[in-house]
């Protein structure tokens, strides 16, 4: 059987849509710019090391589909997930930042990709790749002076995914990097940052200072963090330069009220309980993959403290 070329993209944006996603696809001759992007970075010295030898986001490439023609970009709208503590007679709100609890939308996404062009006969792979590089690159998405990239109609509150496939979309779309005009008069998020990460002289942030990395590398937070306020603002990793800007603003009043833990729960966390050692049902109530859960018990522990202090 043979499919309309397109039709195909018109079925991949009419399902992608469906859930409030939005896809762009870039031809597979750019791989080497993406992937040039963030080296030029390395060569320049500009990027730790432990960054790109963690997250290995900058030279992979299409191993695994080498007959891949397209990357396709997709970008997930995911509000904050505000969960609850019990502890000594008062609730503790924490709120957990879209990227952590966004497996179920880029299996979504994957799974909408496979449904049409398996079925038109072509193969399906994930990218890892730097994906807010491919997203504003693509047109799909601008660069924050926080270094976090926004999609119209998501805010920076978005989840992003990519793809491999041997289908030849028609459309390639791409274009030099851009930064948000709101960012011109605006430096809110340089000055709110309780790390300095962000500063004036260079637009790329010092991505080793960042809360998501101290955090993600050590858990804990070091005692020079602890003098700036709002040091502690969300349960996993920070968001403090989301929190504060202005475009950002009409996606922050959409919460997802998430569980509530008993003081029972809340104790068994606070006391590092190994994940191991957790029922199978505050595993599942925790939502988070084990490998992120002795990240989270700090973040609870200085959570609890500082509502503790001010009431
Ligand atoms: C490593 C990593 C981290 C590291 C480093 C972050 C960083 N800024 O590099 C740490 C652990 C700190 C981190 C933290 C967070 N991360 Co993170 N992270 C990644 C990862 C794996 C790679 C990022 C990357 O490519 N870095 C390399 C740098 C060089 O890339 P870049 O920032 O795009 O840099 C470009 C620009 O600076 C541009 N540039 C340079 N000079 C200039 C000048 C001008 C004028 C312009 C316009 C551009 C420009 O060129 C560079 C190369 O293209 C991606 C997933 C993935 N595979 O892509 C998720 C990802 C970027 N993270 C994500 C998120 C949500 C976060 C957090 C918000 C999580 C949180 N709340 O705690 C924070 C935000 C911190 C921040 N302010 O950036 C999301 C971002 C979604 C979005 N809307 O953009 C991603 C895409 C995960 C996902 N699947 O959705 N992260
Ligand atoms: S806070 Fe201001 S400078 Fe920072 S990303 Fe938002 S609009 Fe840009
Ligand atoms: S996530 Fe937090 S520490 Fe990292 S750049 Fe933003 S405000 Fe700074």
């Amino acid at each position: 059987m043979s499919y309309d070329q397109n039709a195909i993209a018109h079925k991949i944006q009419e399902e992608m849509e469906r859930f409030g996603y939005q896809a762009r696809t870039v031809s597979i001759t750019h791989l080497p710019e993406v992937q040039e992007a963030v080296g030029g970075l390395v060569r320049q010295g500009l990027l730790d090391e432990r960054l790109y030898e963690n997250w290995h986001f900058y030279l992979d490439s299409n191993k695994n589909l080498p007959e891949a023609k397209t990357i396709v970009i997709v970008a997930m709208p995911h509000p904050i997930t505000r969960v609850w503590f019990e502890y000594e007679g008062s609730a503790y709100p924490a709120d957990i930042p879209p990227d952590y609890l966004a497996q179920k939308a880029e299996s979504r996404a994957e799974a909408i990709l496979n449904s049409v062009l398996k079925t038109a006969g072509y193969r399906v792979a994930r990218a890892h790749l730097a994906l807010k590089t491919l997203a504003v690159r693509s047109g799909l998405a601008e660069y924050g002076r926080n270094n976090i990239t926004y999609v119209p109609g998501m805010g920076s509150f978005c989840t992003l995914v990519a793809f491999y496939t041997d289908w030849l979309g028609e459309e390639d779309n791409w274009r030099e990097t851009k930064a948000m005009k709101a960012c011109r008069d605006c430096r809110l998020c340089l000055q709110s940052c309780p790390t300095g990460s962000i500063s004036d002289d260079r637009f790329l942030i010092h991505a080793e200072n960042c809360l998501g990395f101290l955090q993600e590398t050590k858990p804990g937070f070091p005692y020079w963090v602890q003098l700036q306020p709002d040091w502690q603002n969300a349960l996993m990793g920070c968001m403090r330069c989301q929190f504060v800007c202005p475009v950002d603003k009409p996606y922050l009043a959409k919460i997802e009220e998430g569980p509530s833990f008993s003081e029972e729960e809340t104790i068994l966390i606070q006391n590092k309980t190994p994940w191991e050692g957790l029922s199978p049902e505050l595993r599942h109530k925790l939502r988070i993959p084990g490998g992120l859960y002795p990240y989270m018990v700090p973040n609870l522990r200085a959570r609890i403290e500082k509502q503790s202090k001010q009431e």
